[in-house]
């Protein structure tokens, strides 16, 4: 049965644009793209701003294939991990599997950061509203993150491999 997955898409380095647009083309099953968000850094050393946003996909994949394609993902875009939260040219996280809970070694879904991060809320909100209303606290999170993430636009081809 195919299910709704939310991704969470991140750049801070390079072409940040270009490195969202190419993970959209290259990932599966991509139903919905949000708008792109400028974001103030969250947490890590200083570093310059994201561009962030969530991807949808309708998908029968499981949280294991979905995370070994966000991998990929990271990997096509020369990806160099150095520090936990420093800057990189691509960061793809699992959000959310239909609510489906994973605590395994290397995958927790939910992804336990995402309720309090504005960069990940308000972009998910433009997908699914209803979703993020039923989050504890989100609309305090969102309010409190107005000012930091900030709409600049679409990436070209929103729905790559349609539905
Ligand atoms: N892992 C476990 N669960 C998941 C999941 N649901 N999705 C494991 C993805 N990965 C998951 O990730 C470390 C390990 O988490 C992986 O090996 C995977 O098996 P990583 O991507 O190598 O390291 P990271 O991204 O530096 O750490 P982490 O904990 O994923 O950081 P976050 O929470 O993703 O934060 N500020 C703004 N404005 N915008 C951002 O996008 N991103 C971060 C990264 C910090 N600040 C930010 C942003
Ligand atoms: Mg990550």
């Amino acid at each position: 049965m195919k299910r709704t997955v939310y991704l969470g898409l991140g750049s801070n380095l390079g072409n940040r644009l270009e490195y969202l647009q190419l993970a959209v083309s290259n990932l599966p099953d991509v139903s919905k793209v949000s708008p792109v968000y400028e974001t103030a850094p969250v947490g890590g050393p200083d570093q310059g701003p994201y561009l962030n946003c969530v991807v949808q996909l309708k998908t029968e994949l499981t949280g294991q294939d979905l995370l070994a394609e966000c991998q990929k993902q990271e990997k096509l875009a020369d990806r160099i991990r150095k520090e936990r939260w420093g800057p990189r040219t691509l960061d793809v996280d699992l959000l959310w599997i239909d609510g489906e809970v994973i605590e395994e070694e290397n995958l927790t879904v939910p992804h336990p950061r995402m309720k309090e991060r504005g960069f990940v809320l308000i972009p998910l909100r433009d997908l699914d509203p209803t979703l993020v209303d039923s989050f504890p606290n989100s609309q305090k999170v969102i309010s409190g993150d107005l000012d930091s993430v900030i709409k600049i636009g679409t990436l070209l081809d929103e729905t790559p491999n349609g539905e």
